[in-house]
């Protein structure tokens, strides 16, 4: 029976949707025209007033925001609360330029909690569940976001953090975990350690996974869930617009639903920053309606989907959105093709690979080169080099179909890549170094 933490909310007609959208986000521009002088310059400049906007329908009207304008604003130029109001700040894990440090009122954090509770609950959660949390926890939003929902649902919360992963083994074991959270690199991670030490699916008491913060594959999924002998369930989020619980998926596993009553959000062509219809891929954007002390508007996310209003089988009426292909930023550009990690993972495991792979691009006398390392699997592991130039072969010709460009592949020994205990580093551009 599919569960919800908010049934009414989540289960209201698109015509009920609209309307508490409406009136959230036309008060939202008010209390951003009058609280975020950033905001409200962008919006005097495209010629925009808080009149403008009277409904959902208004909302291409406002200016986007980019990251460059929240490194421009850095640290306190986008808030719209003064800081007396605001009890938590939550940053990225950003490594180039100025990282993001969003800023929360009590309110936001409830609301960001809530969306992560619907989460659990969409999983299967309830309060007879133990949800072990394995995200990092600090500044990062993953452990702490989806500790407040675990509560808000009223699990027994195990707050491991990311790492350690031998002790995280122990917990889920002794404690009986049901439900896991963490990336989805992490639990294949989990699962190939579990496996080594001998316990099958049906020795691991989980039966959930809450896996996100990164992009993964189908593939990936049906990996982790025979492994684990688990149901593995996407969530997205982002430390600008809160955390993870922006979006997440339900039984049906066809897409992530948009926590729409908190979050609105468009495709936009990335190159003219047009408005897409339905069904067509672009980058995705969000107008964040009720939260008071980051209260992002039109923010441009970099991450490259597709939306659907078609009707869920779980009851929920949220717009769901296609799993992110990846960044406009991660997207490679190889001899002029466009090509995403996600892609090659989808190659890899379809030949029976295991996600443990790194990807090193270069430019070799001014032509783009793609490596493609990837472990073999400790089935596969073999010195017979007939046998390894003919998988070799077998996997570039997966990649030219998939990518349409040639890449090099090598086979390389089990455990020779080095496993990531919370986002995994995939991709080396030499080309950027
Ligand atoms: O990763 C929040 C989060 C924590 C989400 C735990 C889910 C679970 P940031 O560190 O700010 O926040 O990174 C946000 O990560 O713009 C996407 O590019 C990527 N991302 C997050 N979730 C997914 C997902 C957290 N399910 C950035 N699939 C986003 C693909 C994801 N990419």
């Amino acid at each position: 029976m599919e569960r919800y933490y908010q049934k009414e909310i989540e289960c209201a007609s698109r015509e009920e949707l609209k309307a508490i959208q409406d009136e959230k986000l036309v008060k939202q521009v008010k209390h951003v025209w009058d609280n975020v002088p950033y905001y409200r310059k962008k919006m005097e400049e495209k010629g925009v007033t808080p009149d403008d906007i009277k409904s959902v329908d208004d909302l291409h009207k406002l200016p986007f925001l980019t990251k460059a304008d929240l490194r421009e604003a850095y640290p306190y130029g986008l808030m719209g609360k003064p800081l007396k109001d605001c009890v938590r700040i939550q940053s990225t894990s950003g490594t180039t330029g100025k990282r993001v440090v969003a800023f929360y009122t009590q309110h936001d954090i409830d609301l960001w909690e809530e969306c992560c509770a619907r989460a659990i609950m969409a999983a299967g959660g309830t309060e007879e569940d133990v949800c072990q949390v394995s995200y990092g926890y600090g500044l990062f939003t993953g452990g702490p976001g989806l500790n407040g929902g675990s509560h808000k649902v009223g699990c027994l919360t195990i707050p491991t953090s990311s790492g350690n992963t031998d002790r995280q083994i122990m917990f889920i074991m002794d404690l009986q975990a049901t439900i896991l959270c963490c990336t989805p690199s992490y639990a294949a991670y989990l699962g190939e350690r579990m496996k080594e030490l001998g316990y099958g699916p049906d020795d691991i008491p989980l039966k959930a996974g809450i896996f996100g913060a990164e992009a993964w594959s189908e593939e990936m999924r049906q990996d982790i869930q025979n492994t684990l002998g688990i149901k593995a369930y996407d969530i997205y989020g982002l430390t600008e617009l809160s955390g993870p619980g922006v979006s997440f998926e339900c039984s049906a596993q066809g897409g992530m639903h948009v926590n729409e009553d908190h979050f609105i959000p468009e495709i936009i062509d990335p190159d003219t920053g047009e408005v897409l219809p339905d069904g067509e891929q672009g980058e995705l954007v969000f107008t964040a309606i009720d939260k008071e002390a980051f209260p992002m508007m039109r923010y441009r996310t970099r991450d490259v989907c597709s939306l659907t209003r078609e009707k869920c089988s779980c009851g929920r009426t949220h717009v769901r959105m296609a799993k992110p292909k990846g960044r406009t930023d991660d997207m490679l550009i190889i001899r002029g093709v466009n090509v995403f990690p996600s892609q090659i993972e989808t190659v890899l495991l379809k030949h029976g690979y295991a996600a443990n792979y790194q990807i090193v691009v270069d430019r070799v006398n001014n032509t783009d080169t793609l490596d493609v390392q990837v472990e073999m699997t400790p089935e596969m592991f073999t010195d017979n080099m007939g046998e390894i130039s003919a998988r070799q072969k077998d996997l570039v010709e997966g990649l030219r179909s998939m990518l349409g460009i040639k890449a090099k592949v090598s086979l390389v020994a089990p455990k020779s890549i080095a496993r990531s205990e919370g986002k995994a580093v995939r991709v080396i551009d030499k080309r950027k170094i």
